[in-house]
């Protein structure tokens, strides 16, 4: 499917096994009706960012679908609980979490979704990966700015 919008998709966690939850959870989306997975950045492991609890897991994935975004989102969202996600509290640890970061150029404020994701150009976690298959969404200054934050390669993804 090279047809349908390109969105990226930022993919953590930090309680369980949130390497091998990270790959589950592509899999899982590779296997979606309406979406193919395009590129996946490899893993990092990350110091908590504004959040308590051990170091996370994080990556980014590209995507091409057909799916609306609040169709995208409704997916990914049940794909956390199918995962054990529970929210006791803002930014808790948690077994995954997926964020829908961008959808193709657009602009999206609604009460469920805010794309660009609002918080994504202050966080290393995300800009890092996002860099790494997509150089074109991610300009120097950006990762400049956020270059203190702790990130490190884990694993490949290949
Ligand atoms: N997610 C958050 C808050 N802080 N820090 C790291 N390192 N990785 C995350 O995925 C993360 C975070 C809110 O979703
Ligand atoms: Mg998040
Ligand atoms: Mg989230």
């Amino acid at each position: 499917m090279r047809q349908g919008v390109c969105a990226y998709i930022g993919l953590g966690a930090n309680l369980g096994l949130p390497a091998q939850t990270l790959r589950w959870a592509v899999a899982l989306m590779a296997s979606w009706p309406g979406l193919r997975v395009h590129a996946v950045s490899d893993l990092y492991r990350t110091a908590p960012h504004e959040a308590q609890g051990p170091d996370f897991i994080n990556a980014v994935a590209a995507v091409y679908t057909t799916l609306t975004a609040p169709e995208l989102l409704n997916k990914l969202l049940a794909l956390e609980l199918q995962a054990g996600r529970e929210r006791p509290y803002r930014n808790a640890p948690r077994t995954l979490d997926l964020d829908l970061l961008m959808y193709g150029d657009a602009q999206i404020a609604s009460a469920q979704l805010r794309v660009p994701h609002p918080r994504m150009l202050e966080r290393a976690f995300v800009l890092v990966p996002l860099a790494q298959i997509a150089p074109d969404r991610v300009s120097e200054s950006d990762l400049r700015r956020v270059k203190n934050q702790g990130v490190q390669l884990f694993e490949s993804w290949g």
